[in-house]
């Protein structure tokens, strides 16, 4: 069977990401839409060595798509997905706009991929600093159990779009006067206060939410809670921007259930997990980094050790391409796995 696939955010950084897993993945397309905003209109993009033209993302245009991929933003996804999902679409969203709606499930396959079983229509696809947590929490939580998170993120300025990634590029040649650097993007290009993000870390992502925690720090919290189906679990999380053009690294500390767990224990498991590579290796300097994550589909970890003041407490550090296992990759998973559970 072949599909009618549509992408809305074609222009984006994650929608560019999804055209190019679709061709790589060979994932079967028997016709391709890529819609954006009226902007666009017309803009020419490649595809399996064809020119397509793009086209404004409306409630009609859905008529005959069975899958549509969206990145648009949250707010175009509240107006457009019911409308594709009512025309018969099976939507994935890339956007946090129902991802913590009860009905509507939030996929990582590796992770939960039976809970697309539910689906009504629209499927959300996690944040990306919680994906790549995700697929290394889960099979440590099923074979020793898991109490606590505390996570520390070092994103990569592309999770906030092109134009960051324009931003920091700019500022790059800045070194001199780097105080007085433009900023009119990050941390949040809607609000009142701008920094600049070359030779500087930003610890916010996302606007201020409650008790002090961004809203990227509560997606982490509640998204991983819904994903690993343990609404008791204590997660926390503190999310930092860096100049790095795509990659996001955590330092997470976990604490298991079983006793005289050893960190070879965790390796092995860690080794096994779907899509995970352990990265592990002192003695030669090997661990993982943002900058040979890119491009890379796997989840990488490394620099495990067990604390020394808590025989059940380990640190990880887990590293993976935010535009891809983060956003487009997942995203296109999640299709491969509806037609695999006969789902679409
Ligand atoms: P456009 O290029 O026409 O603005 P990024 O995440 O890199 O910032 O990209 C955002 C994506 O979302 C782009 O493809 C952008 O299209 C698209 N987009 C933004 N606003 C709208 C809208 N109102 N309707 C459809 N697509 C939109
Ligand atoms: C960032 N994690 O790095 C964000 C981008 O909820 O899908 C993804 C926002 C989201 O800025």
């Amino acid at each position: 069977k072949k599909y009618r696939v549509a992408i809305v955010g074609a222009t984006g950084a994650v929608g560019e990401k999804m055209k190019e897993q679709l061709e790589k993945r060979q994932f079967p397309i028997s016709s391709i839409k890529f819609l954006a905003s009226k902007r666009s209109v017309g803009k020419e993009i490649f595809f399996q060595h064809h020119v397509h033209f793009v086209e404004e993302a409306t409630p009609e245009a859905f008529e005959g798509i069975d899958i549509a991929f969206f990145s648009a933003g949250g707010s175009v996804s509240k107006e457009l997905a019911k409308e594709a999902a009512k025309r018969g679409a099976v939507v994935i969203d890339n956007t946090s706009a129902f991802r913590m709606e009860p009905t509507i499930p939030l996929v990582v396959p590796e992770v939960n991929k039976k809970d697309l079983h539910s689906h009504q229509g629209i499927i959300s696809n996690p944040n990306c600093s919680t994906i790549q947590l995700v697929c290394v929490l889960e099979p440590i939580r099923q074979a020793l159990g898991l109490t606590k998170v505390i996570i520390s993120t070092y994103q990569a300025v592309s999770g906030a779009g092109s134009i960051a990634v324009q931003e920091l590029v700019a500022q790059n040649s800045s070194y001199g006067n780097r105080l007085s650097t433009k900023a009119e993007v990050l941390p949040v290009k809607s609000g009142s206060k701008h920094y600049p993000i070359a030779y500087n870390a930003i610890p916010q992502i996302d606007q201020f939410g409650e008790d002090g925690f961004t809203l990227e720090e509560w997606k982490m919290m509640n998204e991983t809670k819904k994903i690993l189906h343990d609404p008791t679990l204590a997660v926390s999380a503190t999310c930092v921007r860096l100049p790095v053009v795509a990659g996001h690294s955590e330092s997470v500390y976990i604490e298991i259930e079983k006793e005289n767990c050893s960190v070879e224990e965790v390796k092995t498991i860690i080794q096994q997990a779907p899509g995970v590579q352990l990265l592990d290796n002192p003695a030669e300097q090997e661990y993982p980094m943002p900058l040979f994550s890119e491009g890379k589909d796997d989840v990488f970890v490394g620099r495990i050790r067990r604390d020394p003041a808590n025989p059940k407490g380990f640190h990880l550090w887990i590293v993976a391409d935010n535009l891809l296992k983060g956003a487009a990759l997942n995203s296109i998973q999640i299709a491969e796995a509806l037609m695999e559970e006969g789902l679409v």
